[in-house]
């Protein structure tokens, strides 16, 4: 382990008391879900069933579904390109998933986004962005839509040790400082940025201590413990939510396989790769549930096979559903505003236009 994680998280593994035991398997059935879906799509990369990059979070489960688990159905979620885990946890179908992956009709973005771009509107999962850094400001503009209609909602926003460098790292915390918006920073630490260390690109390891200057406190979780990640995004949320304070988040984790299918690995040790696979997110877990009696060996053992029957499931479904026709090329190149149900054109918000559920809301605020 990397000296600088020594002091990262002060709490033992463990400390933390589980959820009930229904929450407890399915935070253990969603990761082990996530796993199973990425060692599969990794091998369908390899046999060319799968286009462009490939960016696996094999490692991060717990960072991911703790994350997610803390969010109410409300909130909105954006990522990265290394966002199958976030798609799955916030519920998109793994046949949506994988199909997305083979570039087919039924994926989530109906084959056009592919690994890097999963999109889900109607679960609040705004992406899956390509540009590191680039989802930040994205986040801040969605916390403060939310904000001006008066609504409940939080951004969580996740991105890696590597985008904390980027300028809209500090372009956004600063705004978001300033106009007290609902959003909560998670910085996905999981020791690099591709090849290059944690030590090696930024000055200050304690990514936690990025946002103190900018008006954003820290907080930091052990990435690699489920209950320990939804503990500390959970009370981030409720500060983002009630009072209007943005946080950063940093989760401590690491990923067990390169950074795209493409990386022979060399900035990095075997040993070290082993050290914290000892820690396995989802082994460790397992491992917790069963020795707290939540769940036997046997139950544990079905855990696994079900989310190796869904996984192939989704790959059979992916396979069968076919390209997008040539002709729909350049469909959903641009959206009108009037087009998507609950937003305006620019024409009709000069004109005051409101519908719906918007309309009443705001008709509220204006009272
Ligand atoms: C603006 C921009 N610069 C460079 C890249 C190339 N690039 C892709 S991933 C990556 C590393 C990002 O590392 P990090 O933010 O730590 O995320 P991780 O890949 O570890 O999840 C880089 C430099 C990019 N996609 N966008």
């Amino acid at each position: 382990m990397s000296d600088h994680l020594a002091p990262a998280v002060e709490r033992e593994p463990g400390e933390r008391p589980l959820p009930d035991p229904a929450t407890a398997r399915e935070w253990l059935e969603t990761m082990t879900l996530i796993r199973r879906f990425e060692e599969r799509a990794g091998e369908m990369y390899a046999k060319a069933k799968v286009g462009g990059f490939l960016h696996l979070a094999i490692g991060e489960e717990a960072t991911i579904v703790g994350s997610v688990r803390a969010l109410r159905d409300t909130d909105y979620l954006i990522s990265t390109y290394r966002s199958h885990g976030h798609a799955l946890a916030r519920g998109t179908p793994p046949n949506a998933v994988m199909a997305e992956l083979f570039g087919r009709v039924d994926g989530c973005c109906h084959g056009r986004g592919g690994s890097m771009h999963m999109f889900d509107l109607q679960r609040r999962f705004l992406g899956g962005y390509g540009i590191v850094g680039g989802n930040l400001p994205l986040a801040a503009g969605i916390a403060m839509a939310s904000d001006q209609l008066g609504r409940d909602e939080v951004t969580l926003c996740q991105f890696g040790d590597g985008a904390a460098n980027q300028g809209t790292f500090g372009e956004t915390l600063n705004l978001a400082a300033l106009w007290r918006l609902p959003v909560v920073f998670m910085v996905t630490n999981n020791q690099f940025g591709m090849g290059t260390s944690l030590e090696r690109h930024s000055a200050v390891t304690d990514l936690f201590l990025r946002g103190e200057g900018y008006g954003v406190p820290g907080m930091r979780c052990d990435g690699m413990d489920v209950v320990d990640t939804q503990a500390v995004t959970a009370e981030a949320l409720r500060r983002a939510r009630e009072e209007r304070q943005p946080v950063l988040v940093e989760a401590i984790t690491y990923r067990f396989r390169g950074h795209s299918m493409a990386d022979p690995e060399e900035y990095r040790t075997r040993e070290q790769v082993e050290e914290w696979r000892r820690r396995d997110p989802i082994a460790s877990f397992g491992r917790r549930l069963g020795a707290e009696g939540v769940l036997r060996e046997d139950e544990l053992a079905d855990v696994d096979r079900a989310a190796v029957e869904r996984v192939d499931a989704a790959v059979v479904f992916a396979d069968a559903s076919p390209f997008p026709p040539p002709e729909s090329l350049y469909d959903d190149v641009y959206v009108l505003g009037d087009q998507v149900q609950g937003w305006y054109s620019v024409d009709e918000r000069s004109a005051g236009v409101h519908r719906g559920e918007d309309e009443r809301e705001l008709a509220q605020r204006e009272d």
